[in-house]
């Protein structure tokens, strides 16, 4: 009875937490996908208190990186990284956090840009 239960909650989630690429202001991924040259989803919403991860697509052309426009992170930047690479931060304090990539897009949300407002 109990595994009927769980399958059946794991099924209704498997709809409902499908993200739906269109409200990407409501969207809550604490995985974000770099690609050539967009982050995905770009503006995003997540809980206080966890990571975050940046993950370098697998057939991207280009160098890409995660440079903060402000804030108290440190380094300020993820470096240059190429496919297959992840880039995590602890988010341990509400706020709203604005980055970019340096190579196409300029701070304040321009070209290749994103920004994460946790809460
Ligand atoms: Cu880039």
């Amino acid at each position: 009875m109990r595994a009927g239960v769980l399958i059946a909650v794991v099924a209704l989630c498997g709809l409902a937490c499908q993200p739906d690429p269109t409200d990407q202001g409501s969207m809550n991924s604490t995985e974000i996908a770099i690609s050539d040259d967009d982050f995905t989803p770009a503006v995003d919403t997540v809980a206080v208190n966890q990571n975050i991860r940046w993950v370098f697509g697998s057939t991207n052309a280009d160098t890409h990186n995660v440079t903060w426009d402000s804030g108290p992170f440190t380094p300020t930047n993820s470096g240059d990284k190429i496919n297959g690479s992840t880039y995590t931060v602890y988010f341990g304090t509400v706020g709203t956090y604005a980055y970019h990539c340096s190579h196409h897009g300029t701070a304040a949300g321009s070209g290749m840009a994103g920004t994460l407002t946790v809460q």
